[in-house]
């Protein structure tokens, strides 16, 4: 009687394990720390091996402009995997893996500084079992993506760069981009900014604010610009030259 209780309870625990009650749950930390300037953003952890089914939660550490974007994936999955623009501290992005393989992600505005990671589930993908996703489709979602949302900013930008890693922000970058809107009362202008490969950031639209002395008056929406970015604080930039092109 006692050993047909145990045999029975030994199943219905077999079962649970291998139901999807028990997949599990692992987070991703989107990280910006300034106190590595030779690499200050990654995620962490950076490689994660988890089970068919387990679920990866990816939370922005700080308040800062990161993502998620998989570059490389098992042939058999189709979608697209990623997250939207994350800028606040505790924006999050869940996914559940289900085929089994290897993932390699990135965060698209630092991935020029080596913002990338892998996920193994359950076992790696041996060569060629794996596909390169489109990334320059993904970039344009995302650029769209952060358009809408930097419509209505006046006030400084999510955008952040590792100072002590970019020199040439000491001095000022030079970009090139068109003016969507002049807020001269804010002394903001919002822009459509070029790839900045100095500062690894690709095509966006985003606001700035510009240094006192600047006249805004000389451009206005529509023109094409070339702008000089200089690094105020930890991770703002502002304008402090604009002209029209
Ligand atoms: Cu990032």
């Amino acid at each position: 009687m006692k050993n047909t209780l145990l045999a029975t309870a030994s199943a219905v625990v077999l079962t649970l394990l291998a139901s999807p009650a028990f997949a599990k749950e692992y987070t991703i930390k989107e990280v910006s720390n300034y106190d590595k300037p030779n690499k200050p953003y990654y995620f962490e952890p950076s490689t994660l091996t988890i089970q068919p089914g387990d679920t990866v939660k990816f939370v922005n550490a700080q308040d800062e402009m990161h993502d998620m974007m998989v570059i490389s994936q098992p042939k058999g999955v189709d979608e697209m995997i990623m997250s939207p623009m994350h800028e606040k501290q505790g924006d999050t992005f869940s996914y559940t893996f289900t085929v089994p393989g290897t993932y390699q992600y990135h965060c698209h505005p630092h991935e020029k500084l080596g913002m990338k990671g892998t996920i193994i589930v359950g076992k790696p993908s041996k060569p060629g079992e794996t596909k390169k996703m489109d990334h320059h489709k993904m970039g344009k979602i995302h650029d769209d993506a952060m358009a809408t949302e930097a419509k209505g900013a006046t006030k400084g930008n999510g955008h952040s760069a590792p100072l002590a890693a970019t020199p040439a922000a000491q001095g000022g970058i030079e970009a090139t981009g068109s003016v969507k809107s002049v807020n001269a009362g804010e002394h903001t202008v919002t822009l459509v900014h070029d790839p900045i490969a100095a500062l690894g950031w690709p095509k966006m639209t985003m606001a700035f604010g510009v240094a006192e002395g600047v006249d805004l008056s000389s451009v206005k929406a529509g023109d094409a610009v070339t702008f000089t970015l200089k690094a105020k604080g930890e991770d703002n930039y502002v304008i402090t030259g604009i002209k029209k092109k």
